[in-house]
């Protein structure tokens, strides 16, 4: 077969409200507890996807960069789901451009997988709904199947393949939140999700509490965002999140994610709240802290991380949509 069957795909990453953080199946990438993100317009991955019977293997190239095949084994796992369905060609060049600056301490997992994931079902021409193309990402990496849906999403943990996928949350049309990230430490983490993950599920003694907790707080959360209650998702996302890293610290050997500067952070949003000025923090495997607020106290916010911190260590990201495939 020698006509070239391509696909497109872009999609935004997203920032976890109740984290994704432990498996129960690390094959299929299913987690101990449901979660609930945010998507963010400003970060995102462009993928294009094109079969070619002449190759042997999959190529890929991040931002002009070729990629060592050893690298590709997520990738390869979602070009093999979509080829084992079709006559076609098994192996494609892949062509990711990543809108994900490393400085801004987000993962591009997210977006690059459900990029992925989106570009190939449509090179292929795989009939799936998205519902459908959610488990698919999933298998590149967890955070990739809350990727396919814009604001706010839930991914229910499910026990096999088809039930482990993502789905949108309702919230009022005008109810708009902010995630000003703080840009602690832009350097490539020293402990991967992956294996911090791993190592807290396997030796923290809270592990099981943090999943039942976090599970428990789901419906919580679900509610306050159905009636756009900004206090309660940022009251219950910081919560979490400190849930999330006290696992960390309880492993054995502990670890932490955690840098001085994430602690000066935490003090600078408790002071604003104490002032009056709403705003809360969520972290994810890394140092870097995600404000939570809204537009009307933006300013105020920025000010006073600016008595310690530089303005390009401050990036402002809004609500963004899904996955767009083309
Ligand atoms: C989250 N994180 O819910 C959590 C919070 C990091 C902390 O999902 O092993 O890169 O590929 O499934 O998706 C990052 O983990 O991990 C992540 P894998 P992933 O956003």
């Amino acid at each position: 077969m020698s006509e070239l069957l391509t696909g497109h795909a872009k999609a935004h990453t997203n920032i976890a409200l109740i984290k994704y953080w432990g498996k129960a199946d690390s094959n299929l990438i299913l987690p101990t507890n449901d979660s609930i993100s945010l998507t963010l317009d400003e970060f995102y991955t462009e993928t294009s996807v094109k079969f070619r019977s002449d190759l042997k293997q999959n190529i890929l190239t991040i931002n002009q960069k070729q990629q060592p095949t050893d690298k590709l084994k997520r990738v390869n796992r979602i070009i093999k789901h979509f080829s084992d369905m079709w006559d076609g060609p098994k192996f494609a060049e892949i062509t990711s451009d990543n809108h994900v600056p490393n400085s801004a301490g987000l993962a591009s997992s997210a977006s690059a997988m459900a990029a992925l994931a989106g570009a190939t079902m449509k090179a292929t021409q795989t009939q799936l709904s998205l519902k459908e193309l959610s488990s698919v990402a999933r298998l590149g990496s967890g955070s990739a199947t809350r990727s396919i849906f814009g604001n706010f999403v839930h991914w229910h943990r499910g026990h096999d393949h088809d039930s482990s996928y993502a789905e949108p949350l309702e919230s009022p049309a005008d109810f708009k939140i902010n995630m000003l990230t703080v840009v602690i430490n832009d350097q490539p983490k020293r402990i991967s999700s992956t294996n911090g993950m791993s190592n807290t599920a396997q030796t923290s003694p809270f592990f099981k509490e943090w999943t039942n907790t976090a599970n428990q707080a789901i419906d919580e959360m679900k509610q306050a965002i159905r009636f756009g209650n900004f206090s309660k998702i940022g009251e219950m996302a910081e919560n979490n999140a400190m849930q999330m890293h006290a696992t960390t610290l309880s492993s054995n050997p502990p670890f932490t994610y955690f840098e001085p500067d994430t602690l000066k952070v935490l003090q600078i949003i408790q002071q604003l709240r104490h002032d009056g000025i709403e705003c809360y923090a969520t972290i994810d495997a890394g140092p870097n802290v995600k404000i939570i607020c809204q537009n009307n106290n933006l300013k105020q916010i920025k000010n006073s991380l600016l008595d310690e911190f530089n303005e390009n260590q401050l990036i402002v990201a809004h609500m963004g949509p899904g996955i767009k495939i083309y």
